[in-house]
Parts: structure tokens; sequence; C-alpha cells
């Protein structure tokens, strides 16, 4: 197989994006690459809706060529997934990774599916492990640094008739066991999470997660905090500054010349980027500090965090809407160009 080296991009009409940041469109954020049926090859991994009505989000995989898709596997309408959201990643014990998809919220009469493990059996992706709790956002954290993956989530365990997005959430951290999940660690939050992401943010090669958070009464608003995991304490809050952030519309953990940095990208005008570099304190707790100093290097791996990347095409991926003309010219109602650039260009 052999792959443009040229940049190229493919229209296509798509939605979705993993559960870590709501309002993201950032391909880090939207877009999976991994091998999940052990062929040796990776797949890409996307949501698309259907073309026929009703209109249902599919997930598919494809394998990539040059200006085209391959689609290889597509999930059946009863594995739809809504206004789901999903994550890539090694949850069990094979060494293949699973898809995490994550139900948005439960509201009485509405469809709840739930958190769902798909892995790859025979030529399918099958649910593995499934639970009935609706997840708003979620990531993949490895707390005991095995090398599989728990999940963190932000569950919402009540009912509600109407849905305002901030309701109190329950943070928890679960393995995904042959007889479906195990929850390790729970806590209880006054206020609701609005997003989650992961990373290790000291080193230690045990993954800590952070979350925007706010409340109904607005006492709570674009609250930034930090949780590590242990077997001793459980979900431990390191960090927490309220009114941090407007609203976040894409946040991550990424490194730079050997330290940890967060990028949180802001839906405010006025500031829209700010990098902070995180530091662990004696008593465990973090602070973070905002890099003022223009270091290029530092800017370059910030960008680099926002795009997905493929391993075996050596491309990093981002996404941006169409134009109106390239909408009316391909046809497509809702349109989003994928577009490849090649690694070398970006080390
Ligand atoms: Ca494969
Ligand atoms: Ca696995
Ligand atoms: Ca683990
Ligand atoms: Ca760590």
């Amino acid at each position: 197989m052999t792959y443009a080296s040229e940049n190229f991009s493919l229209y296509r009409e798509l939605f979705m994006k993993s559960s870590s940041t709501p309002m993201s469109l950032y391909a880090a954020d939207s877009w999976g690459f991994a091998d999940v049926n052990g062929d040796g090859m990776e797949e890409f991994i996307f949501h698309e809706y259907t073309e026929d009505y009703p209109k249902d989000i599919l997930l598919k995989l494809a394998h990539v060529h040059a200006e085209e898709l391959e689609i290889v596997w597509s999930a059946t309408r009863e594995l739809r997934t809504g206004y789901g959201r999903f994550l890539v990643g090694n949850v069990d014990g094979d060494p293949e990774s699973e898809l995490v998809v994550f139900s948005g919220r439960r509201m009485v009469g509405e469809t709840l599916f739930g958190t769902r493990v798909f892995n790859w059996r025979g030529d399918e992706l099958t649910t593995v492990g499934t639970d009935q709790l609706p997840a708003k956002a979620g990531a993949l954290v490895d707390i005991d640094g095995d090398d599989v993956r728990e999940i963190a989530f932000a569950v919402v365990p009540k009912r509600f008739a109407n849905w305002e997005g901030t309701e109190p959430a329950v943070l928890m951290i679960c393995r995904v066991t042959p007889n479906g999940f195990e929850t390790r660690y729970k806590l209880e939050l006054p206020h609701a999470v609005q997003s989650l992401n992961s990373g290790d943010l000291n080193g230690d090669g045990i993954d800590e997660f952070f979350t925007e958070e706010n409340s109904y009464d607005g006492s709570v608003e674009g609250q930034i905090a930090i949780y590590a995991v242990d077997a001793e304490h459980g979900i431990r809050r390191v960090f927490a500054q309220n009114r941090l952030v407007n609203r976040v519309r894409f946040f991550r953990a990424f490194q730079s010349q050997g330290s940890t940095y967060l990028l949180i990208v802001s839906a405010s005008n006025s500031v829209p980027i700010t990098v902070y570099k995180t530091r662990q304190l004696s008593n465990g707790n973090y602070e973070l500090e905002p890099q003022h100093s223009h270091n290029p290097q530092l800017l370059h791996d910030a960008v680099l965090s926002t795009m997905a990347y493929s391993q075996d095409t050596k491309h990093y991926l981002r996404t941006q809407r169409c134009s109106v003309q390239e909408e009316a010219d391909t046809g497509l109602r809702r349109c989003f160009k994928l577009e490849w650039l090649p690694g070398e260009n970006y080390q």
C-alpha cells in the first residue's frame, strides 16, 4: 500500500468526537487510529451519518488509502451510538485496542445505551462489556502502570425529565473484566463535569485525569480540576481553580522537551489558547504555571497535540469544517474536511 506524500483531503459527512471534550472538533478528540481487529494494519475509527432516513450515527472502521477511505466495517443500526462518544485503547487482557462508547445523557423516556466496550470477535466488533451508567465525559487512564487502561468517567446517576447539563456528577474508575465493569473507585461531586481528559502529569507512569466543571447556580464555572488515583486514597483532587477558563473547547496534556504541559483552548475569543506547565508540589498537589514565552518548540508541540496521528501512514490528521462552496460542491449537508499532513514535515 502506498500513501500520498503530499497533503491530501477527504470530504465526508461526519459527526462525532471522542468523549473527552464536548465542543471540540479537533482531530485528536474526534477520530481514532488503532489496530482493532489484530490483522497488523491500523484502522481509522470514526462516526458517520447514515445516508438513509431516519438518520442514525454509526461507528465505522476504514483503511486509509491516498485520497480514499476503504470502509472495512460498519456498525449495524442495533449498535447505533446516537450522540454517544468513543475512545480507543486497550482496556482488557488481549493486546488489541477496544472501542469504549459512552452514551451522553439519560432522560426519562429516552433510550439509554449506557457505556459499552466493543471488541473484535471473528469478523465483527461486538459488545463485550456494558453498563447502564450514562457518562457525559470519560477518559482512559492507566492508574496502576500495567499498560491496561482503566476507564475514568463522570456519571450522572439520577434520571432527569429535563437535562440542564449541570447535574452533579460522580467520578468513577472502572476496570473492564470478563464479567463486565468493575467499579474500583468513586468520588461524588457537588457539581457537574463538562469534560474530562487524561495524561501522566508528573511523569511517574501513572495517569492522572483532569476535568472542566460547573454548577447550576453558577458558583462553579470554568473550573479546571486535576485528580490523582491510588489504592490508598482512591480518587483525590490535587488541583482546582474556579473560573480559570470561560468554556473549554479542547484540552489535552502533551509532552514537550521532557516536561508535561496542559493545553487549554477556550471558547472565549479574548484568550483562546493557554499552555500551562503542570508542577507537582511536595504535598502531592499540583499547580499550573501559565507559559507566556513564545517558545517555538512548545507551540509546535501544542499544535501537534490537537491532531490525531496515524502510526501506519505517518500522517497527522486535522479537521476543518468545509466552506459553504465546498459543501455545495460535494452535496454534503454537514461536511468536514479531513486533512492528512505528512509527519516528516513536523519533526
Ligand atoms: Ca487492523
Ligand atoms: Ca485489548
Ligand atoms: Ca491499568
Ligand atoms: Ca502520573
